[in-house]
């Protein structure tokens, strides 16, 4: 114990005790004064003073006891919060790891499978992990030597010095957990290689408990966006501004309240600070070159500082944010996977139906469309999707969404799509076959598509209802570069095939 503390608590007491005794020799003097008169009197109003005391000790206990206990819950409480954090993210991987099994590309499942377990490793493993993160030459590896008081890394002017993420271990006192500190390339540099060591930052970016972002000036749009992009995704985040030995005291303070104005919404103005993590050696009057000591106790300070207060939550926060971002991967390989499958479906029957419906005359046009909505393809669309439908279903949605396209004016309008493609392609003895058949495939594959945008929202139609969507799926349809791959497609699959049938009936009129 310091000596000030020691003697604050010696005269503290003292004048406790002082007090207490003069109580006492006053409350005595009392007794006597009261009991020379009336002793029944001063015995109850001994009795009484005895009652009152041991009410306040008892009182004192008791509010004791509350204060105690209610430190400690919410000291619980602060401690559940990255508990339920930990236990989501547990969840999430759990899930991921169920989603997983659906997923057939064998490359990006054993990715998916690696990451969760890595994640997992992190998770039990515990460590804080702080990414150094910025345009080439800020300064990176030098705050990362300065960091961790040795040198660890090789630094040099030219952009791309660093090329991996490196780690280190960092001791910071009053942390419960182990600090890593993991250097990484610059972003911003040009070239195929910039480009793949700037993806491995940004990944290393990603996966950070918290961010050290660092810049040697004023921010940049080029590196503005990468950090506002990782804030918004929660990632915690420092700005640094590094080689305050190149300013002067007034345009470091300005280049940081630039900083400060240019982050507010996403870092707070604490969380900008100004370090000089390599200065460069300064030559005296003696024409001797000295190197002044690196400063970088502010950026230590504040790192301790947020560490100790955040530090359980941020890694809580980050395992979340990570086991979230898995779990989107893993939605999104699965919603390909699932897309694939189901235009496979839409292709098969866009076809099939083109055929029968050719050589099937129809009396109304606006029956083309109940013709190529089919039921069985609903059903199996929604078998993708994993949506258990019975053809009675399927051919009630099938007949709705055939009402709309011929509502639309959809049909009629694909017809005059389609007669215009095929007008000097197909002999005219079969184009009225033929632009029933391929109308009918076109149809078809807008049905399916706008089946595959419902079942992918879960039997969805969205706000715009059914309408919207297949109007949608119309227009994204109708562009001139995918009806002239169409067009050829039709052409192969069914006009063909149209004109070997007429060809075999003239020759057998001819027999
Ligand atoms: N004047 C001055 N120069 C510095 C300071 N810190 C770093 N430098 C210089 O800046 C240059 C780049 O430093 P590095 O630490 O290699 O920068 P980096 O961000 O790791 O660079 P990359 O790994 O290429 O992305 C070197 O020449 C350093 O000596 C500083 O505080 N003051
Ligand atoms: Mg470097």
């Amino acid at each position: 114990m310091p000596l000030s503390r020691l003697l604050t608590l010696v005269i503290g007491l003292s004048i406790i005790l002082g007090l207490m005794l003069w109580l006492i020799s006053s409350l005595s003097q009392l007794y006597f004064q009261i009991a020379y008169t009336s002793p029944l009197l001063a015995n109850v109003l001994l009795v009484l003073l005895i009652v009152l005391l041991g009410l306040l000790i008892v009182a004192f206990i008791y509010y004791m006891g509350l204060f105690r206990r209610s430190k400690k819950r919410k000291r619980r409480n602060s401690l559940r919060v990255p508990q339920q954090k930990t236990e989501a993210a547990s969840e999430n991987l759990k899930a991921v790891r169920r989603q997983v099994k659906q997923i057939q590309d064998e490359v990006a499942r054993q990715a998916l499978i690696s990451r969760s377990r890595e994640i997992e490793s992190i998770l039990s493993r515990g460590e804080l992990r702080v990414v150094i993160f910025g345009t080439g030459s800020a300064g990176k590896t030098s705050l990362v030597n300065a960091l961790i008081g040795r040198v660890v890394g090789r630094v040099d002017a030219p952009m791309g010095t660093t090329s991996a993420g490196e780690t280190y271990s960092l001791n910071l006192k009053g942390l419960n957990r182990q600090l890593l500190v993991t250097d990484t390339p610059g972003i911003l540099e040009v070239g195929v290689a910039g480009t793949e060591r700037e993806q491995l930052a940004r990944q290393l970016a990603t996966e950070a408990d918290l961010l050290v972002f660092v810049v040697d000036n004023d921010l940049r749009q080029s590196e503005y966006e990468p950090l506002r992009r990782l804030a918004e995704i929660g990632k915690r985040s420092l700005l640094v501004l590094n080689k305050t030995d190149l300013y002067t005291e007034t345009d470091k303070e300005t280049i940081l309240a630039r900083l400060r104005q240019r982050v507010q919404g996403f870092i707070a103005a604490s969380d900008v600070v100004a370090v000089t993590a390599n200065p460069q050696p300064a030559r005296l009057a003696t024409g001797e070159f000295v190197k002044p000591e690196p400063d970088v106790m502010p950026l230590i300070r504040h790192l301790a500082a947020v560490l100790r207060a955040e530090g359980e939550e941020l890694v809580a926060d980050n395992i979340l944010l990570q086991s979230q971002r898995l779990g989107e991967e893993a939605r999104s390989l699965i919603d390909t996977q699932r897309r694939q499958q189901a235009e496979k479906v839409v292709e098969r029957f866009q076809w099939i139906g083109a055929g029968v419906v050719a050589v099937t005359p129809l009396p109304v046009v606006d029956l083309l469309a109940t013709a190529a909505v089919n039921a069985q393809m609903v059903v199996e669309i929604g078998n993708v999707y994993g949506c258990e439908l019975n053809l009675e279903r399927g051919k009630e949605l099938a007949l709705s969404l055939g009402k709309t396209l011929a509502s639309l004016g959809i049909v009629s309008g694909a017809i005059r799509l389609i007669s215009t493609a095929l007008q000097f392609q197909v002999a005219t003895y079969l184009v009225g076959k033929a632009i029933q058949g391929v109308t009918a495939a076109y149809l078809t594959r807008i049905a399916g598509k706008s089946f595959i945008e419902y079942f992918q929202h879960d039997q969805d139609w969205g706000d715009g209802g059914m309408t919207e969507v297949v109007q949608q799926q119309f227009q994204l349809n109708s562009r001139n570069e995918f009806i002239k791959v169409f067009i050829q497609d039709a052409i192969a699959r069914v006009v063909n095939p149209l004109r070997e049938t007429a060809d075999v009936d003239e020759w057998h009129q001819q027999d």
